[in-house]
């Protein structure tokens, strides 16, 4: 598919999906700056930087749920989301000059990894016009067991619905009014190790929890075009979801 069609695809549903981006070597790279990252950054890391799951097992072994802000403490990362193949077709996608905003880890690890409620991430980061996207990068194979991301078809199209906190650590923004299955038209974003799948920062989208026998990583690179503006008046409606998150576990003395 080439650079119009698949800009055309994304515009029409909200996402395009891309299998056997990467090839196994270069994802064999990336596990290996991300173990190297787990042993020497994670110890460091500020407490905003990193998020744990907090399923029962949370004080005896400490599983990662998410890391963020990675492209700050790794070079390798920051220049894997500079890769010339990716800013052209995000460039493409986002009608304008690509500026890399994250890297970010959904670890989703077997049993426990948790779920991601019904949201859109322009609630999250505010832009307009709401030219930026997500490029989830598949780690591991991603399943309906293993807890793949579902995106709503077109769903981007509607604009931003309400928001209001979702007291889930690592997503403390959740859609206000959650969808019945016959109301939306969702996709499970079922892909191989290697594939990518690119989404509109306005797209509607979840995750459940990860059911099955083996984790289900999505290394996430997240874009804005360069002519994009914050929206002061949403931001705040965000960082008060936030700061809302963070009352709710110093209550439960969860903050460590
Ligand atoms: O990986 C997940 O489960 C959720 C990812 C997500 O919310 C996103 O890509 O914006």
């Amino acid at each position: 598919m080439d650079l119009m069609n698949k800009k055309q695809t994304f515009d029409a549903e909200g996402f395009l999906k891309i299998e056997g981006f990467l090839s196994e070597e270069q994802i064999q790279e990336i596990e290996s700056e991300l173990s190297h990252y787990l042993q020497t950054m994670v110890p460091t890391l500020p407490m905003g930087d990193i998020v744990y799951e907090t399923e029962a097992s949370f004080w005896e072994r400490r599983e990662i749920r998410n890391l963020w802000r990675m492209e700050k403490y790794s070079e390798y990362l920051a220049a894997l989301a500079r890769q010339k193949d990716v800013l052209e077709l995000v460039g493409t996608l986002v009608n304008g000059e690509p500026v890399l905003m994250a890297v970010e880890l959904f670890a989703k690890p077997a049993h426990i990894g948790s779920a991601v409620p019904y949201h859109q991430d322009n609630a999250y980061f505010n832009l307009a016009p709401p030219d930026a996207l997500t490029c989830w990068l598949a780690l591991d194979d991603s399943t309906v067991e293993n807890g793949c991301v579902y995106y709503v078809r077109g769903s981007h199209r509607q604009g931003l619905l309400p928001h209001k906190a979702s007291l889930v650590p690592g997503n403390s923004y959740g859609l206000a009014r959650i969808p019945g299955p016959a109301e939306v038209d969702e996709v499970p974003g079922i892909i191989g190790r290697g594939g990518i799948v690119l989404h509109h920062c306005c797209l509607l989208h979840r995750s459940e929890k990860n059911r099955g026998e083996r984790s289900r990583r999505g290394l996430l690179l997240v874009y804005k075009a360069a002519h994009c503006q914050i929206d002061p008046v949403g931001m705040e409606q965000y960082q008060a979801a936030a700061r809302a998150l963070q009352s709710h576990l110093a209550a439960q003395g969860r903050l460590s």
